[in-house]
């Protein structure tokens, strides 16, 4: 018997024990999975990085912690970790982010505002270009960007990515490093942020690089707050430069109320919703690893500490 110690807000407990539970059963792993078990005995530590656990010195004999989120950077510079860290790469979580960007990527690709929003009645005819004919570029690519890249192609789109590795995506212009960003930011007709929180990732968009994109792109950024100099964003809004933003993340959260976000006009704020594990497919992903680790096979979905990601 194995015990799993699960570290995250109470609340999550009431959507995750049952999947959990029913995860382990068709694996076949018997268990003790509970809330509170004394640090000592813990064999595995399900974990969401706001959870009360930031110490992880006590748990001498845990072999790795599994990360709920897909999102490490609040818990890849925690001192005390020693053990491995997994992160989450969930079925349910991907399909949801490749649908959310699918969606804003479409709206503006057609223009939709311009209709739906329209107090003055104006008759304004105007055919968008066809998909092949614009130009998605989606800054990380990773489980989640190449599954975005993936839903987009499907539709048509010319989609280009960026890496810090390089990578051959069938159908995707792929760049990377540091030439590779200017080059593949002066394409982007609209840039999709997917690159997770790191000391490298930090203001990636800043004032340089949003000059380099095309006059009057767009951004969507799914990925994490800090991507993005919100000065220089806001900065580049304001001269037409980019001509509109949707931000799902940001560097505070909740936005702060007096955030210039919320109010201006060519912003569209979501609150952190852009994708979500979902319990049943993540408790899978989360057992698998758990198999893995008791039959010393490699865990999936590692973190390497010293990238960040
Ligand atoms: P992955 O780790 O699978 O992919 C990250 C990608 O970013 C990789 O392609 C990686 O390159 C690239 N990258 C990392 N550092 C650099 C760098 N310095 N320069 C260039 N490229 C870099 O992560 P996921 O795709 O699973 O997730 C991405 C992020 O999405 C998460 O970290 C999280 O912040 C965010 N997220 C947001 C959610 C939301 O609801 N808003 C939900 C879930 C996740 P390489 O391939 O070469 O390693
Ligand atoms: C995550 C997120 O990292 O929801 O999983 O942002």
């Amino acid at each position: 018997m194995i015990n799993i110690l699960f570290a995250a807000r109470p609340e999550r407990w009431d959507t995750y024990e049952a999947p959990l539970r029913r995860a382990l059963e068709a694996a076949g792993i018997s268990a003790h999975l509970a809330q509170d078990i004394a640090p000592d005995k813990v064999d595995y530590i399900v974990y969401a990085p706001n959870s009360d656990l930031q110490d992880f010195t006590p748990y001498t004999r845990a072999k790795a912690v599994l990360n709920l989120w897909a999102g490490v950077e609040q818990i890849t510079g925690n001192k005390t970790l020693k053990i491995p860290l997994a992160r989450m790469v969930d079925h349910g979580l991907t399909t949801g982010m490749a649908e959310w960007v699918t969606g804003h990527v479409m709206r503006y690709h057609l223009g939709m505002d311009r209709h739906i929003v329209n107090p003055e009645h104006a008759w304004t005819p105007h055919t968008p270009p066809l998909a092949a004919e614009r130009e998605v570029v989606i800054l990380g690519l990773g489980a989640l960007g190449t599954a975005c890249a993936d839903m987009l192609l499907a539709l048509g789109f010319s989609v280009a990515g960026w890496s810090r590795s390089p990578k051959d995506v069938a159908g995707v212009t792929c760049f990377h490093g540091a030439d590779g960003l200017s080059q593949a930011l002066a394409r982007a007709e609209i840039a999709v942020t997917l690159l997770p929180d790191t000391p490298a990732t930090t203001n990636i968009l800043n004032a340089e690089a949003l000059a380099q994109m095309p006059r009057g792109a767009f951004i969507i950024n799914p990925g994490r707050g800090p991507l993005i100099d919100d000065a220089a964003l806001i900065e580049a809004l304001d001269a037409g430069q980019i001509a509109h933003a949707t931000l799902d993340v940001f560097r505070s959260e909740p936005l702060p109320q007096d955030s210039p976000y919320w109010s201006h006009p060519q912003v569209t704020v979501t609150p952190h919703i852009a994708a979500e594990t979902r319990a049943s497919t993540a408790s899978e992903v989360i057992v698998e690893n758990i198999r893995r680790g008791e039959a010393g096979e490699p865990l999936l979905n590692l973190v390497d500490r010293d990238l960040g990601y």
